[in-house]
C-alpha cells in the first residue's frame, strides 16, 4: 500500500511536470515540438551569421586590393616623376656652374681664398662649405674636383673637428698620416696630392685655395 502511494504520488509528480511544459508551450505557440523548432531556427541563423561574414570578407578584400593598387600606382608615378625633376636638375645645374648630386648642388670657386673667406663666398651664394656626410659623396667629390676647402674645422677646441653647421665628425677620408697639426693647422681640404677618396688634409687656414660650396635641397 505504502509502495502504491509513492509510485502514485511520483506519478502525480511527472504528470504535473507534462502539463506545465505543455502549457508553457502551448502559451508561447510552440506546441509540442518547440525543442525541434528553436535547433532549426539555431542553425539558420549560424548560417546567416556565416554568409554575412563571408560578405563581409570578400568586400573587405576587395577593398584592400583595390587601396593597393591604387598606392602603387600612385608610388610608381611619384618616383617617374622625381626620377624626371632629378634628371631636369641635373641639367640646369650644368648650366651655371653648380652641379647636382643626391639632393644637393655644388659648386667649386674660381678663386682662391682663405677658409674664412671661402665660407663667405658659399654663403653670398645661399650655400655653405660642403659638409661630407658619406662615402658616395667623399667619392663624388673626389672625383669631380681638385684640392679644396671642405666645411670642417678645429679652431673652436683643437682636435674636436666640427662642420659648418655644428655637428661632429663621424667618418673622415683623411690621407694618410692627417690630421698631423700641432694646433696651427685648424682647417681641411679634400684632394690634397691625391685623387683618392682618402685625401684630407689639416691645413692652415689663412692658405688660399679654391672651396666647394654646397647648397641643399629642401624638398617640402
Ligand atoms: O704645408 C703643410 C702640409 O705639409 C705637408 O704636406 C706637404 C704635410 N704632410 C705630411 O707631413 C705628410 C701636411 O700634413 C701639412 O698640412
Ligand atoms: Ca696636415
Amino acid at each position: 500500500m505504502k509502495g502504491m502511494k509513492i509510485e502514485m504520488s511520483e506519478n502525480m509528480y511527472a504528470n504535473s511536470e507534462d502539463t506545465e511544459f505543455y502549457t508553457r508551450n502551448h502559451m508561447l505557440g510552440k506546441g509540442t515540438s518547440g525543442t525541434n523548432r528553436d535547433s532549426k531556427t539555431g542553425s539558420r541563423c549560424c548560417m546567416l551569421t556565416a554568409v554575412c561574414l563571408g560578405v563581409l570578407c570578400a568586400v573587405l578584400l576587395v577593398a584592400l586590393s583595390l587601396l593597393w593598387f591604387k598606392l602603387n600606382t600612385e608610388i610608381d608615378q611619384l618616383q617617374t616623376s622625381c626620377e624626371a625633376k632629378e634628371k631636369n636638375l641635373g641639367m640646369l645645374s650644368q648650366l651655371d656652374g653648380w652641379r647636382y648630386f643626391r639632393s644637393s648642388f655644388y659648386y667649386v670657386s674660381t678663386e682662391k681664398k682663405t677658409w674664412n673667406e671661402a665660407r663667405q663666398h658659399c654663403r653670398e651664394r645661399g650655400a655653405d662649405l660642403v659638409i661630407i656626410n658619406s662615402e658616395e659623396e667623399q667619392k663624388f667629390i673626389a672625383e669631380n674636383m681638385g684640392i679644396a676647402w671642405i666645411g670642417l674645422t678645429d679652431m673652436d677646441s683643437e682636435g674636436v673637428w666640427k662642420w659648418v653647421d655644428g655637428s661632429s665628425l663621424t667618418t673622415g677620408y683623411w690621407g694618410s698620416g692627417e690630421p698631423n697639426s700641432k694646433g696651427d693647422e685648424d682647417c681641411v681640404v679634400t684632394g690634397y696630392k691625391s685623387t683618392n677618396v682618402k685625401s684630407w688634409n689639416d691645413y692652415y687656414c689663412n692658405n688660399v685655395e679654391v672651396c666647394i660650396c654646397e647648397r641643399k635641397i629642401n624638398w617640402i
